[in-house]
């Protein structure tokens, strides 16, 4: 019989996936080490496998910090935060976990616009504040029927869009290249996606080739009545060209579920009331994480008895 693999743990799991981890693998936490770095150097060679989660990543550093490391499973699809570069020339196989999570993300980026557009919460707050009590609400923005731009057309963005015509909503979407078996209309340009667009939503890869793809140029085409979604990570839009923006009403809201500096949020957005702003939720369903966690172990178990991940990153 070969011997339990031996996994680190990067980062705190769901309680569930830690349970069910330590229950088939030999799982050492590394959060629970005093001095990591001192762990590593002493007990690094006796990793094979090492769990993560898309917030958390494994960088060059730690990789090479496990010599014998063959696999790395992360929870979440994006991997941003891994060096897949550094694992591909270690020879790892990296694993992720794409489409389980795109029906609660293209849920709440729909949620995040009709928030944003008809202000749900800010009106839930004016309630609460007896702010009814005095005076009417001011009008919103409508959402059904008007054009949606989708920054980013993949597994997300599809789901969006099938989202958005139950809304009668017009869609196009910018992506590097067009997307063959869809009959929504590519827009090259992210630019004049934006110009086009009432509801811009960004669901794009995050990572060093979208850093900062919207900018205020994009902010600027978007204009003074239209309205920006992130459900994709905080590194693609320029912060602080979004916080001017919203603050000169140069855009007319937004809905952010993703930050550049999670968790803290820039905290000039708490003043404005057309900004719905979420902690990183979009994933975050006790449905949708628990089929997570069943990928993350399918996985390692595909590793470990044919040497193959079952969902390496795209
Ligand atoms: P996916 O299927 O790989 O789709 C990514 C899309 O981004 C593709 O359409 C790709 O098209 C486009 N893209 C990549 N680089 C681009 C660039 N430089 N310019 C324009 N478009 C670019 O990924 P997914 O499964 O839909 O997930 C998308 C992202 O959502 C994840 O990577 C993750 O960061 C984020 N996410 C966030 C949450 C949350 O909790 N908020 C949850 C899940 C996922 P081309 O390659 O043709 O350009
Ligand atoms: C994760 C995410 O839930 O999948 C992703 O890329 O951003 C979220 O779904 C979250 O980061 C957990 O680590």
């Amino acid at each position: 019989m070969s011997p339990t693999p031996r996994l680190l743990q990067h980062g705190r799991l769901l309680p569930e996936l830690e349970t069910a981890l330590a229950a088939e693998f030999d799982v050492h936490r590394l959060a629970e080490e005093a001095d990591p770095a001192a762990f590593l150097a002493a007990q690094g060679q006796h990793f094979t496998g090492l769990v993560t989660s898309a917030g958390v990543g494994a960088d060059a550093a730690l990789i090479a910090a496990l010599p014998r490391l063959q696999v790395i499973a992360s929870f979440g699809v994006g991997v941003d935060l891994v060096d897949l570069d550094a694992a591909a020339a270690g020879g790892i196989q990296v694993s992720c976990t794409p489409d389980v999570l795109n029906d609660c993300v293209a849920d709440l980026a729909m949620g995040l616009m009709l928030d944003a557009a008809r202000g749900i919460s800010a009106a839930d707050r004016y309630v609460r504040q007896g702010g009814w009590l005095k005076a009417r609400y001011p009008l919103g923005h409508r959402v059904s029927g008007r054009r949606l731009g989708i920054v980013g057309l993949g597994r997300i963005g599809r789901t969006i869009a099938r989202r958005a015509g139950g809304f009668d909503m017009d869609i196009r979407y910018h992506a590097r290249r067009p997307v063959a078996d869809v009959a929504w209309r590519h827009e090259p340009e992210l630019v004049a996606l934006a110009e086009w667009a009432d509801f811009l939503v960004v669901i794009v890869a995050g990572g060093a080739g979208t850093r900062h793809l919207v900018d205020a140029r994009v902010l600027d085409a978007l204009g003074p009545e239209g309205f920006l979604i992130n459900v994709a990570r905080g590194s693609v839009i320029d912060e602080a060209a979004l916080v001017a923006a919203l603050q000169a009403g140069r855009i007319a809201g937004a809905g952010l579920d993703v930050f550049e500096a999670e968790p803290h949020v820039p905290p000039e957005l708490f003043e404005l009331d057309n900004v719905v702003l979420l902690p990183h939720i979009a994933s975050g369903t006790v449905q949708t994480r628990r089929a997570m966690a069943e990928l993350v172990l399918e996985n390692l178990r595909a590793f470990y008895s044919d040497g193959r991940v079952l969902t390496p990153p795209a």
